[in-house]
């Protein structure tokens, strides 16, 4: 059986961080894993490397595209390959055969009637690749996803009849229920395509870095689309409309994709595929997004942790270990330096490393280091029977790439492991002249070592190599065998003495993150309607808090003292807040279409204090209003009776 797992392409406009990282570790364990199971993987990973974004992104750097392209691309790859990533192709869409691979696939659905001419407008954030319709704007020019500004972009496109698909794709998921993982992302990808889908543009006349349509259409006024470029990046890897040799690993067994870009995956990419008569994926699986403390990652707070900096400083390997035990898999983790530490300390030192070193030094005392299986099943069947029961049921989570419910089901053994030492005492038994017996215990926590590393080792392949080298046996596809799946115990051995692999960590290792720097522009704005357009925009997030998160917020009564309209704006007044400090704070607020600058003064509001401040249309805003708003209008949230400026609200 074949087994063709992928990771998103990644952008390259910036350099990998953990959530890269995640996304791809998760993708190398299922991969090596399937090779321990004896199957033919195929392993895809790379980048996305057309578009405005990219565009732009080298024009800031003073770069050609194609030059600062194939450098991003480059620090990708390399760290891939300094992570020992072991995937079988890296692919880049700037790759010649990619591209006619790309443009074989618009004429296919072009013939087949799927694509069409047709004209475009709307507003356009380069940022997100997106258009966004007017009422979905943040002060009618501001992303609604990211909060850059948008521009005007009118132009003749190509449309891809994505809304002929609806019924067909709904089909899909009722006849696939395991096709979205985790299911429980199922609804959502479902509601939207019930909700409508209109046609997808699908080409670009704005800029000119991407895909040139085929010859055929003899259009060359057009690029693709980057997403289209992007999705097809799956198949052309295979040979699509080319050598198609390596098509035999279609369809996709597993695609691994943030939850982010779940849609482009779930919906455009299966309807794409539809169209070309090709199979869909068996199964699409979305992880949930990583913060750091707390709190979003990105460039412009100088808080993303980098992969590189924690595998330096914690271990590649127990960063793999606790990306993929700490977050069920579907939802959302943070990535806090505490909890990293206590994961080591507790599961792989205390647990697993303890176990080790405790039968290196007691085979060491009670037998010169070597280890015989014969007793085992004389002393501890009921043990190996427990051991048994946790491997049959364990693999079953990868199915569903429920890593953290896999590693803490495998963790069951080193529990069987500490207990039996406990109960049974081999110091005890050595001391009472019951020798058999004591090494019995040994070979029996020997043994469960041996197993759990087998089905460790796609999530610690060195660390669980050193630990088979020290039982005396390699992890293949024959120890998979015998050892996980056939029961079969280690022959006689001599165990080697190997130091501690997971020494104890007393404080972090690396700076905690800085503070978050200036972001987006801020203002008491009106919450964006909920997202229905027709190109893929939703980089989504979930938006639950913990208390703590909610607490770092500083919400205070304040005082308006002064307030004026700012020209040329709509929406905006900029106010002057009394919120307890020495001077009055500015802020710049979307309300002017609700409130007079005149009704305003003497007023109290309630203000986010803690804000970062930002500049809206180059004036500082130093605080947000916070505001309800529905069908009738915006108003304030004020106290119901006068308080102090500056009275904390919580
Ligand atoms: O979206 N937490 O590329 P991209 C978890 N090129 N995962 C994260 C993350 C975070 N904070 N940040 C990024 C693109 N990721 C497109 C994909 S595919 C045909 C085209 C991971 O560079 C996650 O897997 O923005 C997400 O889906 C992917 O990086 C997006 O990377």
């Amino acid at each position: 059986m074949s087994y063709y797992v992928t990771t998103p392409i990644y952008y390259v406009n910036g350099e990998a961080h953990i959530g890269h990282a995640y996304t791809t570790f998760i993708a190398d364990m299922l991969a090596r894993y399937k090779r321990l199971c004896g199957e033919e993987v195929y392993f895809l990973t790379g980048t996305d490397e057309h578009g405005q974004k990219i565009e732009e992104s080298a024009r800031k750097f003073g770069k050609p595209t194609q030059q600062f392209a194939d450098e991003i691309s480059a620090l990708f790859r390399n760290l891939w390959d300094e992570f020992g990533i072991s995937y079988d192709q890296f692919i880049r869409t700037t790759d010649k055969n990619h591209m006619a691979g790309v443009q074989k696939a618009f004429e296919t659905m072009y013939a087949k009637g799927d694509i069409y001419k047709g004209n475009y407008e709307g507003h356009y954030c380069v940022s997100c690749e997106t258009f966004f319709p007017e009422t979905q704007l943040i002060d009618g020019e501001f992303c609604p996803d990211c909060g850059r500004s948008t521009s005007i972009v009118k132009e003749e496109s190509y449309f891809f009849k994505l809304s002929a698909y609806e019924q067909k794709l709904l089909e899909y998921y009722d006849a696939h229920p395991d096709f979205i993982l985790p299911k429980s992302r199922r609804n959502e990808v479902i509601n939207f395509v019930k909700g409508g889908l209109n046609d997808l543009s699908v080409t670009r006349t704005s800029f000119s870095w991407g895909v040139p349509l085929p010859e055929s259409l003899g259009d060359n006024k057009h690029v693709m689309y980057v997403w289209l470029d992007a999705l097809l990046n799956y198949i052309t890897a295979l040979g699509y409309g080319r050598d198609e040799e390596k098509m035999r690993y279609w369809p996709a067994q597993m695609q691994l994709v943030g939850k982010d870009i779940l849609r482009f995956h779930a919906i455009y990419w299966p309807a794409f595929l539809m169209s070309l008569g090709r199979p869909l994926p068996k199964h699409i699986g979305a992880h949930g997004w990583w913060t750091r403390d707390g709190e979003k990652m990105s460039k412009s707070k100088g808080n993303v942790v980098s992969p590189k900096e924690v595998a330096d400083a914690y271990g590649l390997e127990n960063l793999r270990y606790f990306m993929m035990r700490e977050v069920p898999f579907g939802q959302d983790g943070d990535f806090s330096q505490r909890a990293f530490i206590d994961r080591i300390n507790s599961d792989l030192s205390n647990d697993l490393g303890n176990l080790l070193n405790r039968i290196i030094g007691m085979s060491g005392k009670y037998s010169d280091f070597v280890i015989d299986s014969k007793d085992v099943l004389n002393y501890h069947a009921s043990e190996m029977a427990e051991v048994e029961a946790v491997l049959d049921g364990v693999e079953r989570y990868l199915d569903e790439v429920q890593t953290h419910r896999f590693l803490e089901e495998l963790w069951k053994l080193f529990t069987i492991g500490n207990k039996a030492i406990e109960a049974h005492a081999p110091w005890v038994k050595m001391k009472e002249g019951k020798t058999d017996e004591a090494l019995a215990v040994v070979a029996l926590v020997a043994n469960i070592l041996a197993k759990a590393s087998v089905l460790l080792h796609p999530f610690m392949p060195k660390t669980t190599a050193t630990i088979a080298d020290a039982l005396g046996f390699n992890i293949d596809t024959k120890a998979y065998t015998d050892l996980v799946k056939n029961g079969t115990l280690l022959p006689t051995f001599t165990i080697k003495k190997i130091p501690p692999l997971f020494p104890r960590i007393e404080a972090p290792l690396m700076e905690q993150a800085p503070d978050a720097q200036p972001n987006e522009p801020e203002a008491a704005k009106p919450a964006p309607e909920k997202q229905k357009a027709s190109q893929p925009s939703e980089k989504e997030q979930d938006n639950l808090i913990t208390i703590d998160q909610f607490f770092k917020t500083e919400l205070k009564i304040g005082t308006i003292v002064e307030a004026e309209e700012v020209p040329k704006s709509k929406k905006l007044l900029k106010l002057q807040v009394d919120v307890g400090e020495a001077s009055p704070r500015q802020v710049v607020a979307g309300i002017k279409e609700f409130y007079s600058a005149d009704s305003l003064v003497g007023t109290q509001v309630c203000v986010v204090a803690n804000l970062k401040p930002a500049k809206l249309m180059g004036m500082l805003s130093e605080g947000m209003l916070l505001a309800a708003k529905d069908d009738e209008g915006l108003c304030l949230m004020r106290p119901e009776s006068p308080r102090k400026a500056g009275s904390s609200v919580g």
